[in-house]
């Protein structure tokens, strides 16, 4: 198993050394920050929404629990055991995604699978030529929710570019590697491929241990899972909306 040294997660910080606005400010600079040496009783919840309001889930309670179960084997959904694809949170939203996205940790994977792993979709951006930024802004496409999410009757689907340009403030990235509509369209089928090929060289992998957090930005990172075997693995995860 790789333990939290070994990993590239640049980004991380010892709970001995938190401080809020050093919290923030790695959390500006690199998009993201991993949190351990946790101790049990530390609230997260109440600690996070000093970063920001607290958004529903999709079934309306503030905390989702990601935990594997035997119904959705079948469907991809990231209540399984299986990997998933580099995606942003609620893309299918008709409004603006979750700012910021946060896990922490009851139960680690045991088999040393189960990582979050990151891609920072702004470095990305840099790849591409003013024509194709352009592009990416301007061109259209419908999103829904994954097989798994309506599954459970709780699907929304929403149309958006995969870019939003925003007046005075830092774009909004929205992609899914499956859940996006007119995937033989050739200009979604390039970007697509050059996401994943970016994701693969660049990612972070956190390895969870109990009562570690991961936050990241969700305008900017892109994120994904390996998949696991043990079932006991056990995440929480809110949401939080732009201030
Ligand atoms: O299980 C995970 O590590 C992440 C699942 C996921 O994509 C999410 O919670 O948004
Ligand atoms: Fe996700």
């Amino acid at each position: 198993m790789i333990s939290t040294q070994e990993q590239n997660v640049v980004s991380q910080l010892d709970y001995a050394d938190l401080d809020l606005v050093r919290f923030q400010e790695m959390l500006d600079e690199h998009g993201y920050v991993y949190l351990h040496g946790v101790p049990t009783g530390f609230d997260h919840v109440q600690y996070l929404s000093q970063i920001g309001p607290l958004m529903p889930q999709y079934d309306g309670e503030l905390i989702w629990s990601i935990k594997a179960q035997e119904r959705f084997d079948d469907l991809y959904h990231s209540l399984n055991t299986k990997p998933l694809m580099p995606h942003t949170e609620c893309y299918e939203f008709l409004g603006l995604p979750p700012k910021y996205l946060a896990l922490w940790c009851l139960v680690p994977a045991a088999d040393g699978g189960g990582q979050t792993t990151l891609s920072d979709l702004y470095r990305f951006l840099e790849t591409l030529t003013a024509e194709e930024r352009e592009k990416l802004a301007s061109t259209k496409f419908p999103f829904v929710s994954s097989a798994g999410v309506q599954d459970m009757g709780l699907g929304k689907t929403a149309v958006h570019p995969l870019l939003e340009e925003r007046e005075g403030r830092s774009p909004v990235m929205r992609f899914s590697y499956n859940c996006v509509a007119h995937r033989d369209d050739p200009f979604l089928l390039n970007v697509r491929e050059r996401v994943l090929e970016f994701f693969n060289e660049t990612h972070v992998a956190a390895d969870f241990e109990p009562n570690s957090l991961l936050i990241w930005n969700n305008h900017r990172m892109v994120h994904s899972r390996t998949g696991y075997t043990d079932r006991n693995r056990h995440l929480r995860r809110i949401w939080l909306a732009e201030d």
